[in-house]
């Protein structure tokens, strides 16, 4: 028999093949994937290949447009070429019905980021047909500058870079290192997206297993509130490298094991030992990769995930105390469970069962609400505040008192009317009762919004809130009232058992006064439309749109009689 191949940095722990039992668990796994939408239909995904072919073809119409505005001949014009790559969850074959197609356009040397913002969109707007294209935002000065659009009824993330060559053929791949040279950090962060993925499918056994396993991961970790890069839990990418690093472990085993195996191996990995898929690159730029040995900042990352491709970064740096014991204790449940399905004692079903975050798991709640006097503002606002939330989570992990302080990946959009200052004051803290007619709480969505992403980057020291419209005086509230918009975020507190003498009171003042000015110290901070509150919720006085229909909220304790 030939040599069995060592897949990652360790050999693997078992090669055995799956029984029939697993195979069956497996085929029960697809069927309840399916049964939770995770899957779309094949006309849908018909759909997603001809948008693709679409923007590989007005790829190649571009590179030309600019080879020949800067003078190239016209065979090289010719030769130019163009290619399109796809990363995130597209690329990785684990999207569903609601999912965005990641896209990078990739262009040849004399090819710049301008030229994209400048020449793209127009050359789209020829080449598509009429009305497929919805919305289309180009965000220029965001972290990674992006496009985003809708075509076709699909949305889009666009993303471009340029390597120092002069054509781009349509076999290239960019697995090659030294296509980073004589790049800039902003276009090495633009290529990595499609590295990292490209790489990550490369360093499992069998991608077909590594997929499925996947989806049910994803979709426990968004049922269970634990998806969420921004607010300190694993995000996308690093879900997908854990589970890659089991299907390294376990090369032959089917989905269902992958997915038994991940929840006991990441439960009692031992952090902070890093999880990695292969043996961290060097390479050929002055660009910083991880290394705890080198830069002090990384010894504190609780649980590194790293990405394979160079320049290997952390992609879990905002995971706090706090957020690891949750997703530890997340884990621990899940593996629970798996063995109960692999005995026949449940159904995978109850593996993806919403988590109870407000119906059960805290009695003490920290509320945090942006709220702005303008739907542009609040747009930034809340993003910039949600971006820092891991702070507030970090002050509160270090008091005596917080066992657990858990933010819930997701902020709660709502849109007010009032008409007096006591109702303003309500309102800015938190208070639901003064909803405008007619509107309805949103859920914050990570991807949603290009302009508060560009926004709440710290690079973009400058960032302009639009004006509001002409006309009101701002800060007044005239005749027939005022419209407040906020987002409010809430933190749910598990505290420690009291000592004697110890009292239950939490003093946060100190802590939200650091946690607001740290907000407020924002470049783009208007203090005449931007609000910040931080206040007490206890259980039964959350509001009803947490709730889900048929969840039922604690009930408030009956008053001792002594
Ligand atoms: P969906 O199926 O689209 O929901 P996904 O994993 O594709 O899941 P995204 O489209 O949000 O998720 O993100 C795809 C990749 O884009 C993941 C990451 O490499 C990059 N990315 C997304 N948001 C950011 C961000 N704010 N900063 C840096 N990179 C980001
Ligand atoms: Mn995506
Ligand atoms: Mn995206």
């Amino acid at each position: 028999t030939p040599p069995v191949r060592q897949w990652g940095v360790t050999p693997p722990i078992s090669t055995v093949l799956p029984t029939k039992d697993e195979l069956l668990a497996n085929d029960d796994l697809i069927a309840e994937l399916k049964a939770q939408n995770n899957f779309e239909l094949p006309t849908e995904t018909e759909r997603r290949k001809q948008v693709l072919q679409l923007l590989q073809r007005v790829t190649v119409e571009f590179v030309q447009v600019v080879s020949r505005k800067k003078g190239l001949s016209p065979a090289a014009v010719e030769a130019s070429g163009g290619k399109i790559f796809t990363y995130g969850s597209y690329r990785l074959g684990v999207y569903g019905p609601g999912s965005d197609i990641d896209t990078l356009v990739v262009g040849p040397k004399h090819v710049l980021i301008d030229d994209f913002f400048a020449e793209f969109p127009p050359i789209l707007e020829r080449m598509a047909p009429e009305g497929a294209i919805e919305k289309m935002t180009p965000v220029p000065d965001a972290f990674v500058p992006i496009i985003k659009l809708e075509l076709c009824g699909i949305s889009i993330d666009l993303i471009f870079a340029r390597l120092v060559i002069p054509s781009i053929p349509m076999n290239l791949d960019l697995k090659n290192n030294d296509y980073l040279r004589g790049l800039d950090e902003r276009e090495v962060r633009s290529l990595n997206g499609t590295r990292v993925t490209d790489e990550i499918l490369e360093l499992v056994p069998q991608q077909k297993t590594f997929r499925l396993a996947l989806r049910a991961i994803k979709l426990w970790a968004q049922r269970r509130a634990i998806y969420s890069n921004i607010v300190g839990f694993p995000g996308g990418v690093a879900w997908a490298m854990l589970v890659a690093r089991v299907c390294q472990l376990y090369p032959q085993a089917t989905g269902s094991v992958i997915v038994g195996k991940f929840f006991r191996i990441m439960n009692k990995w031992n952090w902070p030992q890093p999880v990695l898929l292969k043996q961290i690159e060097d390479g050929p730029l002055q660009i910083k990769v991880w290394n705890p040995k080198i830069y002090h900042g990384d010894r504190f990352h609780l649980m590194p995930i790293i990405t394979p491709a160079y320049p290997s970064m952390c992609s879990t740096h905002n995971i706090s105390l706090s957020t690891k014991a949750v997703i530890l204790r997340e884990l621990q449940r899940g593996g629970d469970m798996v063995d109960k399905i692999f005995m026949k004692q449940l159904s995978w079903e109850s593996l993806f069962a919403r988590h109870t975050f407000f119906t059960q798991d805290y009695k003490y709640y920290l509320s945090i609400t942006a709220s702005s006097k303008t739907k542009e503002a609040e747009s930034v606002w809340s993003g910039l505040v949600e971006s820092k939330l891991r702070h507030l989570v970090g002050a509160l992990d270090r008091k005596p008192i917080v066992a657990v302080a858990h933010p819930f990946p997701k902020g709660f959009e709502r849109i007010h009317r009032i008409t007096n200052e006591q109702e303003m004051e309500a309102v800015k803290n938190g208070s639901t009762q003064h909803q405008a007619k007619g509107t309805k709480t949103a859920m914050t969505d990570e991807t949603k919004d290009a302009a508060h992403q560009a926004a709440i980057q710290n690079t973009l020291a400058n960032a302009e809130v639009p004006e509001p419209a002409e006309g009101k005086v701002e800060g007044t509230i005239d005749n027939d009232g005022q419209t407040i918009y906020t987002t409010t975020y809430y933190i749910g507190l598990e505290l420690k058992p009291l000592e004697p003498g110890q009292s239950r009171s939490l003093d946060i003042s100190t802590d939200s006064q650091i946690f607001k000015s740290t907000c407020t110290s924002w470049p783009g901070y208007q203090e005449e439309v931007m609000e910040l509150a931080v206040t007490h919720v206890r259980s039964f006085d959350l509001p009803d749109d947490v709730f889900q229909p048929g969840e039922i909220r604690a009930s408030r304790p009956k008053k001792k009689v002594t």
